[in-house]
């Protein structure tokens, strides 16, 4: 059976090492490396899909966990699925809902069976497995799903993350066999093993040896030194298959992304535009702003000199500085708008400096520029 999610490797960067490629899938092609705006709940908060559209975003996050509660996927599967649901018709990833259950939920027990924990809205004691996860996502019919993992805290001892490792290869094996629409549905295998390179070189094997049609590196960003995450990708990246795409998940600060990519990552996706958004915070190309601070109250320039997002051609930051410290709904619209634009036009100059062979040099330069190299 031929994959429905198929990764074309257009060239590496002769600087880096980074690669530039082309994702297939059963909504559209889009190039990587790139970064996918989360809609845990089937909305991007505060954009539209026509927004999103706009911006170039190819596909978007969704998250298992949150709609097997909220409104349930049988009625995601009634409404002919999440991109009829949404009315979003371009690609849908969804996470399998292992993360979630581990940073939303305080009781949980995992056995080898799956996890039992409790509903983070009501209480109520809940179970989830390789086959239910694979279940809800073949009902949302998302384009790419996700096994069902765990991903350990950090730190964890090495003894924990060998038995943890064992098992996420177990799980990964049950999700392959539970899965009952690979001819239109792509199944990413999920390598973790913390900070131990023989543990991630054990995952990556035991995955690898199952065939999936792309693979992503879990259980980063999760509290570790960035040093720590750039060294665990130097040694992961290539234990992967180079003709599938590869995606480290939950990054998204701009830093992260471009030293992802330079070690051969290909998916991003992160809350962060959009988080940090809600609380008054933009991302520009002199670093970052807090807009509800007193020096922006008489400020009439856009968040970005340098963007022509939507905001940034059309209002100032001491009226989105108005409107946010009034809570006003359109004042966080705005900055949502402009951060996820900012990540995906960042994509976009990554792309095009490895096309150019120039991409470390872009790295130095917009480093400098947003304040990373300062102490
Ligand atoms: N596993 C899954 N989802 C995730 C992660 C993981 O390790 C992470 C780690 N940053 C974010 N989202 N299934
Ligand atoms: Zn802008």
């Amino acid at each position: 059976m031929t994959s429905p999610i198929r990764f074309e490797l257009i060239k590496t960067c002769k600087q880096t090492g980074a690669r530039l490629g082309v994702l297939h899938t059963p909504h559209g092609s889009f190039e990587t490396p790139m970064f996918m705006p989360v809609g845990t709940l089937a909305t991007v908060k505060t954009l539209s899909p026509e927004e999103l559209k706009e911006m170039g975003a190819g596909i978007i996050l969704s998250n298992t966990y949150h709609l097997w509660l909220r409104p349930g996927h049988e009625i995601v599967k009634e409404a002919g699925g999440l991109h009829s649901f949404m009315n979003w018709d371009r690609g849908i990833l969804t996470d399998s809902g292992g993360f979630q259950v581990f940073s939303l939920s305080d009781f949980r027990k995992i056995e080898e069976e799956g996890v039992y924990f409790r509903n983070h809205l009501n209480g109520d004691k809940l179970f989830l497995s390789p086959e239910k996860a694979i279940e809800i996502q073949n009902a949302l019919g998302s384009d790419i799903i996700m096994a069902f993992d765990e991903c350990p805290p950090y730190p964890a001892t090495y003894e924990y993350m060998k038995q943890s490792v064992e098992r996420t290869s177990r799980w990964a094996e049950r999700c392959l066999k539970a899965h009952k629409r690979p001819d239109v549905q792509g199944l990413f295998g999920i390598v973790q093993g913390g900070e131990f390179e023989d543990l991630r070189r054990q995952s990556a094997q035991d995955l690898v040896s199952l065939d999936f049609p792309g693979y992503a590196v879990g259980g980063l960003s999760v509290g570790e030194p960035k040093e720590v995450m750039n060294r665990v990708l130097e040694f992961t990246t290539p234990l992967l298959p180079a003709d599938k795409p590869r995606y480290l998940m939950g990054v998204g600060s701009p830093d992260s992304l471009i030293d992802g990519a330079i070690r051969g990552i290909d998916m991003f996706d992160c809350v962060l535009p959009t988080r940090i958004g809600r609380n008054g915070t933009v991302m520009t190309s002199q670093g970052r702003v807090v807009i509800k601070n007193a020096q922006y109250a008489r400020d009439f320039s856009p968040l970005d000199p340098n963007c022509d997002c939507y905001t940034c051609r059309n209002y100032t930051r001491a009226y989105i500085r108005h409107l946010i410290k009034c809570d006003e709904t359109f004042g966080i619209r705005l900055t949502s708008y402009h951060n996820v634009y900012f990540l995906i036009k960042l994509m976009e100059q990554v792309r095009q400096a490895i096309r150019e062979d120039r991409l470390r040099d872009f790295r130095d330069e917009f480093f400098e520029r947003y304040g990373f190299n300062k102490p």
